[in-house]
């Protein structure tokens, strides 16, 4: 079907959903500038993430990271939402169930004014304590490298996922919960390769909900979805509403 048949299928079926929920990865976050990991402009391109995103490279060279990751704020600060946001904020007063599922750390579902929202892999505006384990909001940019806990004097790290530590037990409860029981799943501008989020798409088919993906290119959950509609997250999804 044409995009603007599988735009219409898509609104029929949210506008009979008393449960949705979105998945969205770094691809929503690209129409406010903010590089993707994989794309053409990939953030991890330049800079390789296995060296990065890891406990192990915390541990070996603190610095290191900790210079990625005050580079990657010092971008985003300068970024706003984009009408792709703006828009799931406004979809999710209209289902009586509704939960968005981010995997971005950059912060900008809730600028947009996202309430029902979990951030599977963390917030890169929040910083743990690897000595106390305190988790408090920091936005200084640029932050002192590397920063120290107020409270103990232990050394901080970003309060994100790392490839190889497990998600919050909660959260991806959570998560299963709204993956049971939603009628609609949309699929925003995620590359689909990185687990646990990349098994969401399946578990919402398998559970027998309505899966629908919004992506520039085909991903490994096209073939499975009900509808694929190539696009940007930006434009597309204010449409839906
Ligand atoms: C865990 C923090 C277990 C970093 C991130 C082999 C098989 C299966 C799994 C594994 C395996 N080997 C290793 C694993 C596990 C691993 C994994 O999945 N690896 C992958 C790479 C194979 N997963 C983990 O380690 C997870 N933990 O499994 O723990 C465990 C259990 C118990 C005890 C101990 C351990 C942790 C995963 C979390 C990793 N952390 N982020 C940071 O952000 O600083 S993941 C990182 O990738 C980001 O969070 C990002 O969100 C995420 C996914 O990327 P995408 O969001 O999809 O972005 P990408 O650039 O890839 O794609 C963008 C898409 O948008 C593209 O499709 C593009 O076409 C599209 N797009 C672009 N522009 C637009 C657009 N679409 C629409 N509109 C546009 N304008
Ligand atoms: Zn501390």
């Amino acid at each position: 079907m044409d995009r603007e048949e599988a735009i219409q299928t898509v609104k029929a079926r949210l506008s009979q959903a008393g449960a949705v929920a979105v998945l969205t990865g770094a691809g929503i976050s690209a129409d406010s500038g903010v590089p993707t990991f994989r794309g053409a402009d990939g953030l991890w391109r330049n800079f390789k993430a296995e060296d990065l995103a890891t406990p192990e490279a915390f541990a070996r060279d603190p610095r290191l990271v900790w210079e990625w990751y005050n580079w990657r704020r010092e971008l985003i600060a300068a970024k706003s939402p984009n009408p792709g946001h703006l828009a799931l904020a406004r979809m999710e007063s209209q289902h009586a169930r509704f939960l968005l599922i981010t995997q971005n750390v950059d912060g900008l579902h809730r600028a947009a004014g996202s309430h029902k929202l979990v951030e599977i892999h963390g917030n890169i505006w929040k910083v743990r304590c690897t000595a106390c384990k305190q988790v408090t909001d920091n936005h200084d940019v640029p932050i002192a490298i590397p920063p120290s806990c107020l409270s103990c004097g232990g050394l901080l790290r970003p309060h994100i996922v790392w490839f190889g530590e497990p998600l919050d037990e909660p959260t991806l409860d959570q998560c299963m919960g709204a993956l049971a029981s939603c009628k609609v799943l949309l699929i925003v501008g995620t590359s689909g390769l990185v687990y646990p989020a990349a098994s969401f798409a399946p578990i919402a088919k398998a559970a027998g909900a309505f899966v629908a993906e919004i992506n520039l290119d085909p991903t490994p959950n096209s073939q499975l979805v009900d509808v694929s509609i190539q696009g940007r997250a930006g434009e597309i999804l204010p449409e839906l509403l």
